[in-house]
């Protein structure tokens, strides 16, 4: 019998990945942790690697056939350091290890706490309402449960994330592992600082660089590559890769995080994942990534830039990073109807807590916006500021659905100058 293609075999399924098509090539994409991956990284992803059993790593593996893998896993291995390393402090390069097969971020945290720590051991992260992850202690996950978390936070004034306090609490709470690493967080991590604290209390120095992978390797945020001792990340946002995770450390703490990734935590690596990591590594070794981070850093500021000038609080008052956060108490409205509302222009940003929120995480104050997707689509200075007015519009008449409707519409107009990497239209 003839094979069928997706069309034949699953019509629905293809309708609805059509019409998921048409969404993000219409809309404005403003979640600061999504992207548009290349169609070369879609070709991997979609490719028969997915049918290959290869628990184990290069070399070592508990399958026969590994003739083809054990290069794809090699290939990833040897782009990444090629491209992290170039970007350590003295000496880390030569002191790098990396393990590609976590299957997303989480996963990959989880491991860090499976090779240093035990149970109920302490950990310190920032706080989920300050703009840290779920896995860095927060006590509905697991690593919040298992493990004593104390979290930091940010200061009142500021919103930035306070030093000293890390540091006081460090002292006074002894932890094994401390985590430099955010998700809703607008300025640079200085994890020199951090590494001092984690030297002085004898923690292992983790720093999670998820959303801002990219830019690391792009020289357009500090790189704590050869400062931590193990380094955790996805490979889908300012990275541009395939959902999955990564682990760079020292080669020291290399057969403890190898060990508990597999055996420990997951069975067979996602083999097509796997390569289209490694043609994300070789996309962002090309010198056009480098121009496409620090394009998204500069989109970022005038974007914010342009909210302040439209009467919104922008916490930290601007960004060095790819996203901003806006406090909407200001606005007399909260951040879910907004985001509603926004979505419905064609804007889709996600409603989020700000610091100190005096209301609920899932009814919070504020809206986190990224610029990472709308750069990829190539949009710059002019389409940062005709958003920001849009913005401004849309929040300004929340309620008033023609004109709503006529915001999606001019959307819609723009995007069509900007395809996206990567969709079909
Ligand atoms: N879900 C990611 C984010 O949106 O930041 C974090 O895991």
């Amino acid at each position: 019998m003839a094979e069928r293609n997706l069309n034949q075999a699953d019509p629905e399924i293809a309708k609805l990945i059509d019409e998921e098509n048409v969404r993000e090539h219409e809309t404005m994409r403003l979640i600061a942790s999504e992207n548009y991956a290349s169609r070369a990284v879609m070709e991997a992803t979609g490719s028969c690697l997915t049918n290959k059993y290869s628990e184990g790593y290069a070399k070592r593996r508990y399958y026969e056939g590994q003739q083809v893998i054990d290069q794809v896993e090699e290939l990833a291995i040897t782009r990444l350091k090629k491209l992290f390393g170039a970007t350590a402090a003295a000496g880390g390069e030569d002191d790098l290890h990396v393990n590609v097969q976590p299957y997303s971020g989480s996963p990959a945290n989880l491991a860090v706490y499976l090779a240093f720590l035990q149970p109920g051991d302490v950990v310190m992260g920032l706080g989920l309402p300050a703009g840290g992850h779920l896995t860095h202690g927060h006590t509905v996950s697991i690593t919040g449960k298992y493990f004593k978390s104390i979290p930091y936070g940010v200061r009142r004034e500021d919103h930035r994330i306070d030093m000293d306090e890390v540091r006081k609490l460090a002292k006074e709470h002894r932890p094994k592992l401390l985590w430099a690493g955010t998700t809703a967080y607008p300025r640079t991590l200085d994890f020199e600082a951090f590494r001092s604290i984690a030297d002085e209390v004898g923690a292992i120095l983790a720093a999670d660089i998820a959303h801002i992978a990219g830019l690391v390797a792009a020289g357009a945020h500090p790189s704590p590559i050869g400062i931590a001792d193990v380094v955790t990340s996805t490979t889908h946002k300012t990275f541009r890769g395939p959902r999955g995770g990564m682990i760079f450390c020292k080669k020291a703490h290399a057969a403890a995080i190898d060990k508990a990734v597999f055996p420990g935590l997951q069975g067979g690596p996602h083999n097509h994942t796997t390569a289209a990591i490694a043609v994300a590594a070789r996309e962002a070794l090309e010198p056009s990534f480098k121009d496409y981070a620090h394009k998204v850093v500069e989109n970022a500021t005038i974007l914010a830039a342009a909210l302040v000038y439209h009467g919104f609080s922008v916490t930290t008052g601007g960004t060095d990073n790819h996203l901003m956060l806006l406090d909407l108490t200001n606005k007399g409205i909260a951040g879910k109807p907004a985001a509603q509302a926004l979505d419905r222009a064609g804007i889709v940003a996600n409603y989020n807590a700000v610091p100190f929120d005096p209301r609920k995480p899932f009814d919070p104050s504020g809206l986190r916006i990224g610029t990472p997707a709308v750069t990829s689509r190539g949009m710059g200075v002019p389409e940062m500021e005709r958003l920001a007015a849009w913005i401004e519009r849309v929040i300004a008449n929340i309620g008033n659905e023609a004109e709503i409707a006529a915001v999606a519409a001019e959307v819609k107009t723009l995007c069509a100058k900007f395809p996206a990497p990567g969709l079909r239209i």
